[in-house]
Order: structure tokens, then C-alpha cells, then sequence
């Protein structure tokens, strides 16, 4: 798998957290956001949207949106539970970004828990 992404991202960071707790290995492609390449043709071709997170799969498929993108990935692991209700409260479309990444009291899709984001630096990680 390859992520599209941007160190200064934070719905690319979560994506990032998910997989380092997933143990899952991929290759990180940076798109500088700030010298306008999410704008470029090559990238619009992944992403209409000219935004990263965009995640390209063995197969080829592309998968842009931060939380589709960890939806595809948590399906089948502990961090999509498989009862209906314990599901949806996990993945409320206002929390949906960060759900996985550590509960916080309040916030948005781009909103990351720090302790959740320490832990994995501690651990080197390397996310
Ligand atoms: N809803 C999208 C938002 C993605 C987004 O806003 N990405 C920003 C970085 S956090 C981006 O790529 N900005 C570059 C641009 O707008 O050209 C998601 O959750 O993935």
C-alpha cells in the first residue's frame, strides 16, 4: 500500500496512527501541500478533492478521505467492533476521525490525542 500524505496533516497523521497500530507496512509518498502539489494533475487524478490523505491499495485502487480510509482499514480488527450500536457510537460521523486514534472530550475530524500520538513516538513508531 502506498499513503499519499504530508507531515504537517493531521488527517494524514491519524491514518498514520492507525497503521502503526494495525502493525501494518506501507510506503509513505509526501505530496507538499504547500508548494501547491496536491493541486497538480498527478494528484487530481488520485483525488478530485486535491487533498491528501489518499491511500493506494495492492490492487491499485485509490481511497482519498481520512475517514474512509481508516474504515477500510479497521474493518475486521478490534478497532471496528462488529456489534451494530458499539460500531456507530465508535464511528459517530463527527468523531469519526479520531475515534481510533484515542477518545478526546470534544472535536473535529482533525482533532488527534496527543497520548495516543506520545505513545507511538516512545515506542518509535516513526509516525
Ligand atoms: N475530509 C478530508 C480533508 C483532507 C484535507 O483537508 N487535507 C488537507 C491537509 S489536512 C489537504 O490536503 N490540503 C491541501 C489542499 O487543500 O490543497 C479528509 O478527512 O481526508
Amino acid at each position: 500500500m502506498i499513503l499519499y500524505d504530508h507531515p504537517a496533516s493531521a488527517n494524514c497523521l491519524k491514518v498514520r496512527i492507525l497503521l502503526a497500530q494495525l502493525g501494518v507496512s506501507y510506503e509513505r509518498v509526501t505530496v507538499d501541500l504547500f508548494a501547491g502539489e496536491t493541486r497538480r494533475p498527478e494528484h487530481l487524478a488520485r483525488n478530485p478533492d486535491g487533498r491528501v490523505p489518499v491511500l493506494e491499495l495492492d490492487s491499485g485502487e485509490l481511497l482519498p478521505e481520512s475517514a474512509a480510509i481508516m474504515l477500510y482499514l479497521a474493518e475486521g480488527t478490534p478497532y471496528l467492533p462488529e456489534d451494530r450500536l458499539a460500531r456507530v457510537r465508535k464511528a459517530g460521523v463527527e468523531k469519526i476521525g479520531f475515534a481510533w486514534a484515542g477518545e478526546t472530550e470534544r472535536g473535529n475530524s482533525c482533532a488527534i490525542d496527543l497520548r495516543v500520538v506520545a505513545d507511538h513516538i516512545k515506542r518509535g513508531d516513526g509516525i
